[in-house]
C-alpha cells in the first residue's frame, strides 16, 4: 500500500502527463494550420506517448489499490510564433516534467517505498530521451533556420516519425510497458 502523499503526487503527475498530451496536440494543430505537416505528425506521435505515460501512472494507482483522481487539465496555448518556438516550449516543458518525476523519486526514497521507486525509474530514463530528442531538434532548427528550404527539409524528416507505443488502453496498460 502506498502513502496518501504518494497517491496525491502521482495523481498530480497524471495531470502533468495529460497536459503534455494536450500541449503537443495544440502544437500539432498549429503546425498543421501553418502547412508544417511533418511537425504536426511528430507532435501527434508525441501526444500518443504522453497518453501512455499518463495511463501507466493510472494503472499503477489501480494496481496499488489507490484512488485515481482526475483533475482539470489547463488550457494550452492556441498558437505558437514558429516551429522553433514550439520546440523551445517543448524543451522547457519537458524540463518541468523531469523535475516532477524527480520529486516522485525523491518521495519514494524518503518513504522507503521500493515499489514506487522501481516503477518511477522507467520515467527517469524516459525523460533523458525526451530532453535529448527535443534538444537535438532545436539544434537542427537553429542550424537549418526557421524558414525556407531548411525548415522544409526538417519538416520532411520529422514527418517520418511513427507511433511505436500502445494506443489502445481498453485492456489496461501494463506498468512495465515501454514507449
Ligand atoms: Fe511524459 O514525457 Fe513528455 O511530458
Amino acid at each position: 500500500m502506498i502513502s496518501k502523499a504518494m497517491v496525491d503526487i502521482i495523481n498530480k503527475q497524471i495531470n502533468n502527463e495529460m497536459y503534455s498530451a494536450y500541449l503537443y496536440m495544440a502544437m500539432s494543430a498549429d503546425a498543421s494550420s501553418k502547412g508544417l505537416n511533418g511537425f504536426a505528425k511528430w507532435f501527434m506521435v508525441q501526444y500518443h506517448e504522453e497518453m501512455l505515460h499518463a495511463l501507466k501512472f493510472y494503472n499503477y494507482l489501480l494496481d496499488q489499490g489507490a484512488e485515481v483522481h482526475l483533475q482539470t487539465i489547463k488550457e494550452p496555448p492556441k498558437t505558437f510564433a514558429s516551429a522553433r518556438d514550439m520546440f523551445e516550449k517543448t524543451l522547457e516543458h519537458e524540463r518541468f516534467v523531469t523535475k516532477s518525476i524527480n520529486e516522485i523519486a525523491d518521495l519514494a526514497q524518503k518513504e522507503q517505498d521500493h515499489a514506487t521507486y522501481t516503477f518511477i525509474q522507467w520515467y527517469v530514463t524516459e525523460q533523458i530521451e525526451e530532453e535529448k530528442n527535443d534538444t537535438e531538434i532545436l539544434q537542427r532548427l537553429k542550424l537549418a533556420g526557421d524558414t525556407g528550404p531548411g525548415l522544409f527539409m526538417l519538416d520532411a524528416a520529422l514527418g517520418a516519425r511513427t507511433v511505436t507505443v500502445q494506443t489502445d488502453f481498453s485492456a489496461g496498460v501494463p506498468i512495465t510497458a515501454g514507449a
